[in-house]
């Protein structure tokens, strides 16, 4: 296995090298990463979303040296494909850090309903204000434009405003977002959801192992890393693992 990790980390950067840097980081990545950079202090909530099966590698570098804050809480979303027992460790490992952290479905409305009757208690402990602002923040493809689509639809706001704005696009491909979208998801006091294009670690490039989570998760399209270097890397893990049982009798 870390055989297939290191060849697809050279695939990676041979990507990289052929490209150019801009590659990775691209330019509209860099100009997100500003736009959101100044408006991070600006927004009462900030929703950091991670991918639940990569909770590490799937960190947000912009939000690196945003500690525990009451303004900060972490989605582990897409959590129905990862492993139940391991998010719900994950997420005491949060819990211990004094970090606010929620295991989410975004396609699962009942989960968006637990969801946003959690970030409503969190938005009464924060201020009395008439419009609240609540920013998706995180890397490419885990989630954030689904998420804000299902806040808007399952959210306290009436028919008229729903579907009045327009929805995010969401996309099994990454990069798919590419400027910052405002969704209404509950009234009095109004609360807007922040959809944001996913920005990628500068130099995680470098890191072997990253980018073959990255690749298999979905956060790098699989042309890049070549769509059979993506199978044989996702056909060792299910061999390594126990799911590999559950198909030994057929
Ligand atoms: N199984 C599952 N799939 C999900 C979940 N959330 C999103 N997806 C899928 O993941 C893919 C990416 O979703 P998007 O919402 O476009 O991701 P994004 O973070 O907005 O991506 P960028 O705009 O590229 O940054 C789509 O195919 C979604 O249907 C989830 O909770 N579970
Ligand atoms: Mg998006």
């Amino acid at each position: 296995m870390d055989c297939l990790v290191q060849k697809i980390g050279k695939a990676v950067k041979d990507v990289a090298k052929a490209r150019g840097s801009e590659w990775w980081y691209t330019p509209r990545m860099a100009a997100a990463s500003r736009a959101l950079a100044e408006r991070i202090p600006l927004v009462d909530v900030v929703l950091e979303v991670r991918d639940a099966r990569i909770p590490l590698s799937s960190e947000c570098s912009l939000l690196r040296n945003f500690g525990p804050s009451l303004r900060r809480i972490v989605l582990l979303n897409k959590a129905d494909l990862a492993n139940r027992s391991r998010t719900e460790e994950w997420l005491k490992f949060y819990q211990e850090q004094k970090i606010m952290a929620f295991g989410v479905n975004s396609h699962n409305h009942k989960n968006i309903k637990k969801l946003l009757n959690f970030l409503q208690a969190r938005i009464r402990v924060l201020k009395q204000k008439d419009v609240i602002t609540v920013m998706l923040v995180g890397i490419t493809n885990v989630g954030k434009s689904a998420l804000a689509n299902s806040l808007h639809q399952v959210g306290r706001i009436s028919a008229a405003e729903k579907g009045k704005l327009k929805h995010s696009v969401v996309s099994s491909q990454p990069g798919e977002t590419r400027s910052i979208k405002s969704l209404k998801i509950a009234s009095r006091p109004n609360v807007y959801v922040l959809d944001t294009p996913g920005i990628l670690p500068p130099n995680a490039s470098d890191d072997d192992e990253i980018c073959s989570k990255l690749a298999l998760t979905g956060a790098l399209k699989d042309s890049v890393v070549g769509e059979l270097e993506v199978a044989r890397y996702l056909l060792s893990i299910v061999n390594t693992s126990d799911e590999y049982q559950k198909w030994a009798k057929l």
